[in-house]
């Protein structure tokens, strides 16, 4: 055996492997070599030098994640993702878990106590100052439970889960105002709401067949972010996706309807010639609220709920199933296109106003009057099958998505951007191929009345073959393509899990300033020792731990059985990316904690005997010796003397 490891032996060995590599390298047919030209437009430096990408990328993508239940966040141009930040959905990978009393607050229904752990995220709004992004926060809603959580974005952590009252789910369009103080979103999936509100609005429901009601919905936002009610409309109709106007288009809420139909199942909605877009005047909402127009339920009774009628609203013939509602820069064009048709309506807001002055009205419908079409559009453009929805850029051109041809197509606006871009209006100028399917669709600051303009990034509902096969189940894709350019250059694209709806894109300088590497929580706390508090009333055990490289304090605690274990943590860590972990063996308990972050977790000692608990994160080489433990010592055999008590 030991004649092994002898020098001859080894070197034998070593030659062997040369050998046997040239020998390989010359009986298999040679790989043909891309050509150097090609090879050179992906070669990337290598190794990478610190901070590669974080000077070469000059956006951060925040793009909801559908099904995910919170956001993904990646750079552009490098396509490099970064973080998901866990809003309405357990993520233990990035640190949200309900185990900790204050997340399981925000996931809890105020209304049921039910812990609400599901949720699908659509349109991410961050936060404006005077109509352009100014990276405090970002909002997002739940179409499924009918939320609206704010992300702080110094931290990328979930601050705040409002709920929607009176409602069972089903919102969809989400806004903010350009002074972020109003955020509004549709209830999109039709209601039979209290019988309060049927009563206030005349109209009867019935829970069996409906026809059904809905409306919308406002919160308010105040200086440090937090969201409370603002009011409800109610009406006749359910509507799909929002904006709050800007510029030409200020103080009012501009909505649509696909369902102008009333019906409950999927071909009945499409029965009409056209659908509704809809003007809500904001000054009238708050004068309903100050002339005391309102009731209120017994479940939300600070939420004033306002009858469509009492407002003022008009509305205008738009092509079929609208699904795309989008403002142009200066907040004069609102774009919509028909899912059901190959037409997208280009209505002047300028002439909104006009018509409703000169009354040019064609008729109304549940009291709602109908503006003439042809007094309120500047242009019916016939562009391609599938539109769905539609972004801006800073040259004055617009980029409509389109599902079904899978392709976006830029098209130049009329005045005032003809001075830009010297076109014929409403004419395609150019035509971006995307694989495959696009569903929304973003130009960074896109939403704003400033675009940044240079990219747009197609979210693509279906990939089909695009990636290497994974199961039936496949990834989104998210291509990115230079606008700078016409024709415009596919510059990358990017596998991101499901799903994607719509991103908002912001520049690096307004995030990067702002961005924490440590909480400051555990500094307030810094003098307060490691201790096991044992509250014989309440049979509960509270420990207050410090948590630092690599040692939990206290490493070990006494419990007895059947009572409550609460833990306090707190990260002594300041170091930058120095994150810890606390999982405990067989209880269904996981939490993670930031460079001075303090967190909590709770659960019932049930298991007697020992039980330990450890560090998630791979932080040192003493990382699987950071651990610790609980021992639980059934009830009857538990004496005073028992209690951990640790030196000071
Ligand atoms: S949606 S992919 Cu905005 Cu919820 Cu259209
Ligand atoms: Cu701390 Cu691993
Ligand atoms: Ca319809």
């Amino acid at each position: 055996m030991k004649g092994w490891f002898t020098p001859v032996a080894v070197a034998a060995l070593f030659l062997g492997l040369l050998v046997g590599t040239l020998a390989v390298g010359l009986l298999l047919p040679a790989t043909p070599l891309a050509p150097v030209s090609q090879v050179q437009a992906f070669q990337k430096p290598y190794p990478m030098p610190h901070q590669y990408w974080a000077k070469t990328d000059e956006f951060y993508v925040f793009a909801s994640g559908g099904q995910q239940g919170g956001l993904y966040v990646y750079g552009v141009p490098s396509m490099k993702y970064l973080s998901e930040i866990p809003v309405f959905v357990p993520d233990q990978a990035w640190g949200w878990t309900p185990e900790d009393p204050e997340i399981r607050k925000m996931m809890t229904n105020p209304w049921t106590g039910q812990l609400v752990t599901r949720g699908d995220t659509h349109h991410p709004a961050l936060s404006k100052t005077k109509g352009v992004y100014d990276g405090r926060w970002a909002f997002i809603n739940d179409k499924m439970q009918g939320r609206v959580a704010r992300v702080d974005l110094a931290t990328f952590r979930t601050s705040q889960i409002y709920w929607v009252p009176n409602i069972s789910g089903g919102i969809h369009g989400h806004h903010i105002a350009p002074d972020s103080r109003l955020i509004v979103v549709n209830i999109e999936h039709e209601q039979s709401p209290d019988p309060v509100i049927q009563r206030h609005i005349g109209i009867q429901v019935d829970p069996f067949k409906g026809p059904y009601v809905a409306g919308i919905n406002g919160i308010r936002v105040a200086d440090d972010g937090k969201m409370s009610n603002a009011w409800q409309v109610w009406g006749p109709w359910q509507y799909d996706m929002a904006r709050i106007g800007w510029g030409k288009s200020d103080g009012w809420i501009i909505t649509t309807s696909y369902n102008t139909e009333r019906a409950t199942s999927a071909v009945p909605m499409f029965a009409r010639e056209q659908d509704y877009l809809y003007f809500w005047n904001i000054a009238s909402i708050e004068k309903a609220l100050a002339d005391k127009k309102v009731v209120t339920t017994a479940q939300a009774p600070d939420m004033p709920v306002i009858s469509w009628k009492d407002v003022e609203v008009y509305m205008t013939p738009i092509p079929l199933n609208p699904h795309g509602l989008d403002i142009s820069p200066t907040g004069k064009y609102i774009l919509t296109s028909g899912k059901a048709t190959t037409l997208i309506a280009a209505v002047d807001f300028e002439k909104v106003l006009q018509a409703i002055k000169d009354r040019k009205f064609v008729g109304e419908e549940f009291n709602i009057k109908i503006l003439d079409q042809n007094a309120v559009r500047s242009a019916t453009m016939d562009l391609g099958m599938g539109p769905t929805h539609i972004e801006f850029d800073d040259q004055g051109y617009a980029y409509v998505g389109f599902f079904v041809d899978s392709d976006i197509k830029k098209v130049p606006l009329g005045e005032p951007y003809t001075q830009l871009h010297k076109r014929e209006p409403w004419k395609v100028a150019d035509v971006l191929p995307a694989h495959f399917s696009v569903g929304h669709l973003v130009v960074p600051g896109g939403d704003t009345a400033q675009p940044y303009g240079k990219y747009v990034i197609s979210m693509n509902k279906l990939t089909k073959d695009t990636f290497l096969p994974h199961g039936p189940l496949r990834t989104e894709n998210h291509e990115l393509f230079n606008i700078r350019e016409t024709p415009a250059k596919l510059v990358d694209q990017m596998a991101l899990g499901p799903e994607t709806h719509y991103s908002q894109v912001i520049p690096v300088s307004l995030i990067t300033p702002r961005s924490q590497t440590a909480y400051k929580e555990a500094r307030a706390l810094a003098s307060e020792k490691p201790r096991v508090e044992y509250d014989y009333n309440a049979k509960e055990v509270r420990v207050f731990m410090t948590v630092v490289r690599s040692f939990f304090t206290p490493e070990v605690f006494n419990v007895p059985q059947g009572w409550k274990v609460k833990v306090r943590m707190v990260s002594q860590e300041t170091a930058l990316d120095m994150t810890h972990g606390f999982a405990l063996d067989g209880y269904n308990v996981v939490a993670s904690l930031d460079p001075g972050e303090v967190r909590e977790v709770e659960w019932t000692a049930e298991k007697p005997g020992v039980n330990w608990f450890y560090c998630i994160w791979f932080c040192s080489e003493l990382h699987m010796e950071m651990r610790g433990r609980m021992i639980v010592v059934p009830s009857q055999e538990w004496a005073p003397q028992m209690e951990t008590k640790l030196g000071s």
